[in-house]
């Protein structure tokens, strides 16, 4: 090792944290290391390996420096973010590239020489009088041929023990390494704060140097924009299973039970953020592996999934007892959770929005001390909790968490499930013809309404391809190509289906209820299983009454008119059409590869649809498809 590298290295990290930087003999790690020491200059580092005492101390010190604070709960911690970064950043996200490098219009990028000298100036003596953390943790389950070990250096005790709960330990697989550079690495500051907050917060940056493996964030807050483990990394991974044939999706993966608990399929579902993706993974008396990530792969013919990460940073709002019990129950429980941006009570405890209860008069949130009618900075009314508040639990918190979730060699996926928050164009539940046709009508034309997941607007119609438009790192097209040829050589491809939690009818009101979404589970799990018949449209199967009435009694013990039935499954031919050509403009005028098969098939379904609309008119109810 350079004599000077250590001498600098030795005084800022001590002895002991020395140490364990040179026992990983990794040196493309080490003068990474080394050069983000010198640039961020912090007083002290401390290196988190997978001893159980170093995330102990991570831990505490979130406390100690005001990161986090105690609730009343054992175990249950709350953190707040500054008021104006409480959502992922879409604007000051960019891609780094080269200047032969192109990704298309809809994904935000710079030239990579600028981005790098930017971020490198913000990141200069920016951990002056603090202390660094260098961590190790394996993106995937450890001793799995999915994953991907991954480094992060951080200031914020807060990002490390969030990731703590959200990923398994890495240290041990950066020795497995054998000194190869084949590993994530995430730089994190969130600048100078003042009580707690990123003073810098109008600067904030979270820029992706694809060809390194390197993520930056700096000034921020919101472990969306911190984390470099989850969407940032997700990012670098999309790249690098484009490049190695596999699959970097944002998808949760669950288990359903078949008819008398007899089977359980494993299911993998991509929605846009706060669109249900969650609340679906974790309903009762099914199992969960995963909300947020999976990690595809053809092994051996057969499609399988690994859950990158072991927790869930998941939204809190609406989270009730009625509801959600099963996560309403890890949340009250004592047991190790962060609350971020919900409000603590005069006695201590996190309340959410819609959490069931009374809404609080007090307490102390994201903006400071709270009061009904409260103005923030910007003049905007604060409600008590931010619609974008977080917790972060570990997944074996949870009572249907399945074992499997640690399985090396990941789990066979027998459906993938699509969806959206569309208010009028899909019907709540459809099965596509075959894998291309679902990819390409399904997956590839996701449209949502926005949410407060992100910073802007809400409720504004966005396309966001199998909800991973936020995250691509490769051309569009390159991406739809990727997703028809994953199942080239295996044996059963999963079934593709799109379910729609949101549609209204003509008076505004949401035409489903909230647990509606177990039902429609429940009936793609039959399918899947070749136990139930279905109806043929021209843009899919959908289920047949009589089946969805059988399963709403027994799941739900309602009954299920035949009138809501003819409502909620009426095609609604004008809405499809429309939505085609939106769609097609956008492949047309913004994705610069989009494959050819992609428009065949898109036209293929609006002819479908036009023979349709001749024959019934506008709106077609089910029984015009054989019911
Ligand atoms: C999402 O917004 O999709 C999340 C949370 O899962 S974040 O970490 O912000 O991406
Ligand atoms: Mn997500």
């Amino acid at each position: 090792m350079d004599q000077r590298y250590k001498d600098f290295l030795t005084k800022k990290c001590g002895e002991e944290n020395y140490k364990k930087i040179v026992d990983l003999e990794n040196p493309k790690l080490y003068y990474f290391i080394a050069k983000y020491v010198e640039l961020c200059d912090p007083d002290r580092v401390f290196v988190r390996t997978d001893d159980p005492k170093d995330a102990e101390y991570l831990r505490k010190k979130a406390i100690e420096l005001g990161e986090e604070k105690t609730l009343a709960a054992k175990g249950h911690t709350i953190h707040f973010d500054g008021y104006f970064d409480q959502g992922r950043d879409k604007a000051n996200t960019r891609y780094l590239l080269r200047p032969d490098e192109v990704l298309g219009s809809d994904i935000t990028s710079m030239d990579r020489e600028k981005g790098l000298a930017e971020i490198h100036e913000r990141l200069s003596n920016i951990m002056a009088g603090r202390e660094m953390y260098i961590c190790f943790f394996c993106l995937g389950p450890n001793n799995s041929p999915f994953s991907i070990p991954a480094v992060q250096i951080t200031d914020s005790a807060y990002v490390t023990h969030s990731e703590d709960i959200l990923y398994r330990p890495g240290y041990e697989e950066f020795k497995k390494l054998k000194g190869s550079d084949r590993f994530f690495r995430a730089v994190h500051s969130s600048g100078k704060l003042t009580n707690n907050v990123s003073e810098d917060h109008h600067n904030r940056r979270v820029f992706i140097n694809i060809l390194d493996e390197i993520v930056y964030s700096v000034n921020t807050q919101y472990a969306g924009n911190t984390v470099g483990l989850k969407k940032l990394a997700m990012r670098l991974a999309i790249k690098r299973s484009s490049e190695e044939g596999w699959l970097t999706e944002h998808m949760f993966i669950m288990g359903v039970h078949g008819p008398d608990n007899k089977r359980v399929t494993y299911f993998t579902g991509s929605f846009p953020s706060a669109c249900g993706k969650t609340a679906t993974a974790m309903l009762g008396g099914e199992k969960i592996i995963g909300d947020d990530i999976a990690y595809l792969r053809n092994i051996n013919g057969t499609l399988k999934a690994v859950n990158v990460e072991r927790g869930i940073f998941g939204i809190i709002q609406d989270v009730s007892q009625e509801n959600d019990p099963t996560i309403f129950k890890a949340l009250t429980d004592p047991g190790e959770v962060i609350f971020s941006n919900v409000l603590k009570d005069p006695s201590g405890n996190p309340r959410w929005l819609s959490d069931g209860r009374q809404d609080p008069r007090e307490g102390i949130n994201y903006s400071g001390d709270w009061f009904p009618g409260k103005k923030g900075p910007d003049q905007k009314d604060v409600p008590f909790a931010h619609k974008n508040a977080r917790y972060t639990i570990s997944l074996k918190n949870m009572d249907n968490c399945d074992p499997k979730i640690e399985d090396p060699n990941g789990i066979e996926i027998g459906g993938i499930i699509y969806g959206g928050r569309d208010s009028d164009t899909s019907l709540p539940v459809v099965e596509s013809f075959d894998w291309n046709h679902g990819i390409l009508t399904q997956a590839a034309t996701i449209e949502s309404e926005t949410t407060a997941a992100t910073l802007g607007k809400e409720g504004v119609r966005e396309f966001n391809l199998m909800a991973n438009l936020d995250f691509l790192s490769i051309p569009v097209g390159r991406y739809i190509q990727n997703n028809l040829e994953i199942i080239d050589g295996v044996k059963t491809p999963p079934r593709i289906f799109h379910v729609n939690y949101f549609l209204r009818g003509q008076d505004g009101k949401y035409l489903n209820g909230i647990k509606d979404k177990h039902v429609w589970l429940k009936w793609m799990e039959l399918r899947v299983n070749m136990n139930a018949e279905a109806l043929k449209t021209p843009i899919g199967f959908i289920p047949e009454y009589k089946d969805l009435a059988e399963l709403f009694k027994k799941v739900l013990g309602k009954e299920y008119k035949k009138e809501s039935y003819d409502e909620q499954f009426t095609l609604r031919i004008p809405e499809q059409i429309a939505k085609i050509s939106r769609i097609r403009e956008i492949y047309h005028t913004k994705v610069f590869d989009a494959p050819h098969i992609l428009f065949k098939t898109l036209d293929a379904q609006k002819t479908r649809l036009t023979k349709c609309r001749k024959e019934h008119g506008d709106y077609v109810k089910p029984s015009a498809f054989g019911a």
